[in-house]
Formats: structure tokens, sequence, C-alpha cells
């Protein structure tokens, strides 16, 4: 594990699934209906109270489909966290159609999100750069940049941990966070 910002950011290696935090971030699609990927994997093993909480807010708030960007909250099931801060991330269509921003603002939006919970601790998968193929550098770069600005401005969130299910996608964001911060 290798911490930034005084202890603020805690970057590993592991399964979110795993994690005993307040609340973890789910890089979900618009239909927040499930999927493969990590969406597939916090599904499966925190059982099917999140799918039908995820049926009731698309039914009641968004018909459409959850905008990129967005993220909506429900309880944590099974797992060990009691939040699932749900947010879909943009797919990369060669980064002039506003990915950057979206990105940007999934993590936003989800550190929002945690902050009006009252959570202390969140954590996040990395996304949008598995099945959505984000570039995983500049995706570091962005994630670095977002966090930086959002503990400048707020004390909650106090922990919060970047998760990598690959250590090869840890080692990369690393060294890409060594020379920003
Ligand atoms: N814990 C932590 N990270 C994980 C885990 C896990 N258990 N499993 C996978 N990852 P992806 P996206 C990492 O494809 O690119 C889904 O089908 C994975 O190694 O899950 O945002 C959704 O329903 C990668 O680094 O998300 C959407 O349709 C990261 O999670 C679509 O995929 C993100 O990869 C979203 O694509």
């Amino acid at each position: 594990m290798q911490e930034f910002f005084s202890g603020r950011l805690k970057v590993q290696q592991g399964d979110i699934t795993r994690l005993t935090v307040d609340a973890i971030v789910n890089a979900a699609n618009s239909s927040l209906l499930g999927g493969g990927g990590v969406d597939g994997a916090i599904h499966r093993a925190g059982g099917p109270t999140i799918l039908s909480e995820c049926r009731e807010i698309r039914e009641t708030r968004y018909p459409e489909g959850l905008p990129p960007g967005e993220a909506v909250v429900t309880g944590g099931g099974n797992l060990p966290s009691a939040w699932i801060i749900h947010t879909v991330g943009p797919i990369w269509d060669g980064g002039s159609r506003g990915e950057e921003e979206t990105l940007k603002k999934a993590y936003r939006n989800s550190l929002l999100q945690a902050r009006k919970l009252g959570a202390r601790s969140i954590a996040f998968p990395a996304i949008s750069t598995g099945v959505y193929r984000f570039p995983k550098e500049l995706a570091a770069k962005i994630v670095m940049e977002v966090i930086q600005e959002f503990i400048k401005e707020y004390e909650m969130p106090e922990e919060i941990i970047l998760i990598f299910f690959s250590p090869s996608d840890e080692t990369l964001f690393l060294k890409v966070a060594d020379t920003r911060s």
C-alpha cells in the first residue's frame, strides 16, 4: 500500500468486494442492472437486494438510465461496506467526446455522495479503464487531480482508497502518481 496527500489517499491492490470501508464505488453502466467486471463482482458478492434497489432507482428517478458522470447510492447488501455508490464512467471513444470531463465528474460526484452520507472511508475501482477502454495513464492523471482538488475543499470522507485488481495496473498508477504528488 502507498499513501499520498498526508495519508488521505491510499493506493492498494486487491478485490474491492472484500474491503471493509463505509462505501465502495461501482463502475456500473447506465442501465444500473449489472454487467461484467467489477460491477458483476459487486452484485455477485453483495446479493440480490442491490439489484432491487437499482431497479427502484431506475423506475423512480432515472427511467432513461443513469447518465455518465452521475452517481447514486444503494445499501451494501451482504458486503462489508454499508453503501455502494454506483457511477457510470465514460466509454473511451478517442478522447474528443468529453471523456476526460465525464471521468472527473464520476469521481467527484461519487465523493460528494459519500460526503452526503457521512461516510468516513470510500474505495474506488479504476473506473472506465476495463471494458470502457479509457487509457490507464490518462485516467491516473485525472484521478490524482480530482482527488487533490476534493480534499482541499472537504474534510470528509477522510480516507480515500484506490484499489487495483491487477498488480500491473497498480504499478502503472503509482508511476504516474509519484510524479504528480
Ligand atoms: N475489485 C476491484 N477492481 C476490479 C474488480 C474487483 N473485484 N473486478 C474488476 N476490477 P470494468 P469499466 C477492475 O470493466 O471499464 C461492466 O460490465 C478491472 O481490472 O469493470 O468502467 C459494467 O456493467 C478494471 O481495472 O469497468 C459496464 O458495462 C476496473 O475494475 C462496464 O463494465 C474497471 O473495469 C464498465 O466498464
